[in-house]
């Protein structure tokens, strides 16, 4: 039996509205199952205790200061779940968290080890699992925040900087294995038809496709894309390494590369991966770029079968806080990877300015959105009902093998896509909307199964016959 520090860790008599009334906490929300022959206020205090300023025992350094600083268990509702689990809220004062040296701004590296760090490992748990937390408006002006914005896109593609639609958008694909110019000529062969590319996230340096030689490349495609089509062209280069010397590095050769497109450059950090370090890198060394937050790996934390970690929710929002200009928030559902419907709380909790999470209600005071980038899986046929669901298109989509698996090639896809776009916006049904609109037709043949799925008789509708 663990020693039970509830006498010093939990208080619960305090009110969820006076602690945000006052503003000098973080409160955060933990799904909590103790392991067998724990108490569960016990294992809360515990919780609140090493994520904070104690341990396990009581030690003799502690003094009158120190317990000015505790995280406080100030809510409990145990066994609320279905699986047994139950649910704590835990109060940290401001004080507990690190300040740069340099300007005193707050980080999400020792934000993220204190609310989210030792208390992963603990003993006396079988799961515990972040659901939500709240930021109180002093701890909003500390952290960076985004630098630029959806609107800064929009701008430069030539539309209106707020409500400025849908950014079509791939990923070069095959993910890897193309040389050089291959490389480029699928980058220009799609930018004929749509605005954004993305590298793939594992796109770097490699031998067969050295930087230095495929950026001049995808530089000279996009000027070429721009002149053949009279519009803006985008590209979210891949920047990530382990090193912030080598992320700048790759930064500015791109920046260079591009000259005078440098404005058109997205930054690509994997911010799972790399952390916020690798993300704070991008932020400050290139403020004017979009820094475009992937997050390959997160499923290993994310997964909504993991008793342990945070969902997407908490790490979209963790990355609206750091910098990230726009993140992957998943497809809602739609797409090939985990998720549901109600997903879409993550795309309004980055993207507005008030918003309720699942346990707190967010007003982030002005700072920058985060624009959700929609990814996995997607293509024209699943694009509609994803508008639908989500309410809007302000976003960016990137869709691989829904532009390189269109059966008329990467600019048709891309036309196929702002064409669902377009059928949603008009409130068309899709298959009659297909009827005079060609690229979103030829999707229906490029994805039979999806379309057998989502608009069953498309093949007799269309004239099709069966494959
Ligand atoms: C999508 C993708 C993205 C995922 C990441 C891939 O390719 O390039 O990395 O979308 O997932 O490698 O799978 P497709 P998420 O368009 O061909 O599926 O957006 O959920 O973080
Ligand atoms: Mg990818």
């Amino acid at each position: 039996m663990a020693y039970d520090q509830s006498h010093r860790y939990a208080d619960l008599s305090l009110k969820e509205d006076e602690l945000i009334a006052a503003g000098k906490h973080v409160l955060c929300a933990y799904k909590v199952k103790p392991k067998e022959g724990y108490g569960f206020l016990a294992t809360a205090a515990h919780i609140a205790a090493e994520s904070s300023t104690g341990t396990n025992v009581e030690v003799c350094t502690t003094d009158d200061f120190t317990k000015g600083v505790d995280a406080l268990v100030y809510a409990i509702d145990e066994g609320c779940f279905d699986d047994g689990s139950g649910l704590i809220k835990i109060a940290y004062p401001l004080e507990l968290f690190d300040r740069n040296l340099m300007d005193g701004h707050m980080m999400l590296s020792q934000f993220t080890s204190l609310i989210i760090g030792n208390n992963q490992g603990m003993g006396d748990i079988i799961g515990l699992r972040l659901l939500d937390f709240y930021v109180p408006p002093k701890a909003l002006t500390l952290f960076d925040g985004p630098a630029t914005t959806i609107s800064d896109l929009w701008r430069v593609l030539g539309r209106p900087h707020v409500d400025g639609g849908f950014i079509v958008g791939t990923i070069v694909k095959p993910k890897l294995g193309l040389r050089p110019q291959p490389f480029a000529d699928a980058a220009y062969q799609f930018w004929l038809g749509g605005d954004f590319i993305k590298n793939d996230e594992p796109q770097g340096n490699q031998v067969f496709c050295p930087m230095r030689e495929v950026i001049p490349l995808v530089a000279d495609a996009m000027r070429r894309a721009q002149d053949e089509t009279g519009e803006a062209k985008l590209f979210s280069a891949n920047i990530t390494a382990d090193d912030p010397a080598e992320i700048v590095a790759r930064a500015e050769f791109i920046l260079e590369t591009f000259g005078e497109n440098a404005n058109h450059v997205a930054f690509l950090v994997d911010g799972f991966v790399a952390g916020p370090a690798g993300i704070a890198t991008a932020r400050r060394n290139f403020p004017h770029q979009f820094l475009h937050y992937h997050r390959a790996g997160h499923g290993a934390i994310t997964s909504e079968v993991n008793p342990r970690g945070y969902p997407a929710y908490v790490h979209c929002k963790l990355a609206r806080l750091m910098g990230a200009s726009g993140i992957h928030t998943g497809t809602m559902g739609y797409g090939k990877m985990e998720g549901a419907k109600d997903d879409r709380v993550i795309a309004y909790m980055i993207e507005r300015d008030s918003a309720d999470g699942p346990y707190f209600h967010q007003e982030w005071h002005g700072l920058k959105p985060t624009t959700p980038i929609i990814s996995g899986g997607m293509n024209a046929l699943r694009a509609p009902g994803f508008f639908e669901n989500l309410g809007h298109a302000n976003v960016i989509m990137t869709a691989g093998g829904g532009c390189y698996g269109h059966v008329d090639g990467p600019a048709e896809g891309a036309k196929s896509l702002r064409q669902a776009y377009e059928c949603w916006k008009a409130g068309a049904d899709p298959v009659e909307f297909a009827k005079d609109h060609k690229a979103f037709a030829r999707a229906f043949e490029s994805f039979p199964h999806d379309a057998d799925l989502l608009y069953p008789g498309w093949r007799e509708k269309l004239g099709v016959a069966a494959a």
